[in-house]
Parts: structure tokens; C-alpha cells; sequence
């Protein structure tokens, strides 16, 4: 079979985390380059789109983080037949791209005081709104703490999405905003403790 390999920068982040994660859960053995972000600039222009992660499989390369992971989450049976539950997937993962565009402002400025409230200005409008959302949707939407009620590549997205807003980094983020969804705060403590991700260097990487 062909390999995929995968290309990220050398740090850790949901958009490449959810592939890594999706493959190593089904034993899809893929390998992986780290590209240091002090050298993007010899890289970027190479990229089809600019920008990490992309894939490379069989002779080609792609990118665009929802699209790999379908990709990544059909190889590992961790998408679906089932049309209702493709789109609650898909639903997910545009959610994880949505708050993630909303909060890059605040990262990508240099300027500190202007960071700082770009990043105020991100939790007053958007952050307990875009978290809120998906609640509802959990609400909606999940059986057996899953959101398709089986395992999928959304519980992994929303899991690592979630993981990344309580990791304690992200600067004027209270990490007790999770008491407010307990929806999501129950689905992410579920999945923190199952135990077939627990054992993978991957989801260890995240959690220390
Ligand atoms: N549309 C892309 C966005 C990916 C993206 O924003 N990648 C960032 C890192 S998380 C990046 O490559 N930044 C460097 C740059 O844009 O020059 C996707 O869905 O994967």
C-alpha cells in the first residue's frame, strides 16, 4: 500500500494533529516531516496553497486541513456511509476552522497591546458564542458521547480543538470556560481517558 506522508511545522496544532491522530488510531502506518518555522519562508512558496499541513500520496501532493481529514478519517473508518452523519462531520470541522480563523487575528499580530486586544475583543464576540454553538450542537446532534454516536473524526477534531483552548497557552483564555458547555466538558473528559488514544505517542505528544 502507499504511504501518506505528512508535512506540519515543528510544532503541534489541531490541523495536523486530527490526521496524525485518525491514522495512528487505525494502525496506518505514515510518516510525517516537521518543518522548522525559522525556515518556512524557502517553503512556502513550494506549497500548492501557501500554507501546512499538506499530504503527499501516491505521487501527489494536497492540502487544506477539512479535506485531509476526510481523507485521513475515511483510510481509518472514522468517517461515514451515512449522509446525516457526513455532514454533522463536516459541520465540526468547519466549527474548528471557524473559531480558528476568528482567534488567528490575535495570534498572528506582532504588535503586543494590539494582540491584546484583538485577543479581548475575540473572547467578548466570538469565543463563548462559537463554543456555545457547538454545545448546542453536541446537544442536538450526539448519542453515546459521540457526535455521529459512534467514534469519528469529529470527536477527534472538537477533542483536540477543545484541548487547545484549555491547554493553558492561549493568553486571557480563563481554562474554566469548559464549566460552561457541560456538554463538551463531559464529551472531553470521556475522551481524554480512552484508553486505544492513550497509548498513541501522538495523542501523548498533545497531552504533555
Ligand atoms: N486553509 C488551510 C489553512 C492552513 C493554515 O492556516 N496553516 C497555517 C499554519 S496553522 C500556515 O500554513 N501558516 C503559514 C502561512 O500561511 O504562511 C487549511 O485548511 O489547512
Amino acid at each position: 500500500m502507499s504511504k501518506i506522508k505528512l508535512v506540519y511545522f515543528d510544532f503541534n496544532f489541531w490541523r495536523i494533529d486530527i490526521l496524525r491522530l485518525s491514522l495512528a488510531y487505525a494502525g496506518i502506518d505514515y510518516e510525517f516531516e516537521r518543518i522548522p518555522r525559522k525556515d518556512w519562508t524557502k517553503f512556502k512558496a513550494k506549497q500548492p496553497f501557501g500554507q501546512l499541513p499538506v499530504m503527499y500520496y501516491k505521487d501527489n501532493v494536497y492540502c487544506h486541513t477539512h479535506s485531509l481529514a476526510t481523507f485521513c478519517a475515511s483510510k481509518s473508518n472514522l468517517y461515514s456511509s451515512d449522509e446525516r452523519k457526513q455532514i454533522i462531520i463536516h459541520q465540526v470541522i468547519d466549527w474548528a476552522n471557524e473559531i480558528t480563523y476568528r482567534i488567528a487575528h490575535s495570534i498572528r499580530e506582532k504588535n503586543p497591546d494590539k494582540s491584546k486586544k484583538l485577543r479581548r475583543v475575540f473572547i467578548e464576540k466570538d469565543f463563548y458564542t462559537w463554543f456555545g454553538y457547538l454545545e448546542d450542537f453536541f446537544k442536538k446532534n450526539s448519542n453515546n458521547s459521540f457526535f455521529i454516536g459512534e467514534l469519528s473524526i469529529a470527536d477527534i477534531t472538537a477533542w483536540r480543538v477543545i484541548r487547545w483552548f484549555l491547554s493553558g497557552n492561549l493568553e486571557q483564555i480563563d481554562i474554566k470556560f469548559i464549566k460552561k458547555f457541560p456538554n463538551l466538558q463531559n464529551f472531553y473528559e470521556k475522551f481524554s481517558l480512552n484508553e486505544n488514544f492513550k497509548k498513541l505517542q501522538e495523542f501523548q505528544e498533545i497531552m504533555n
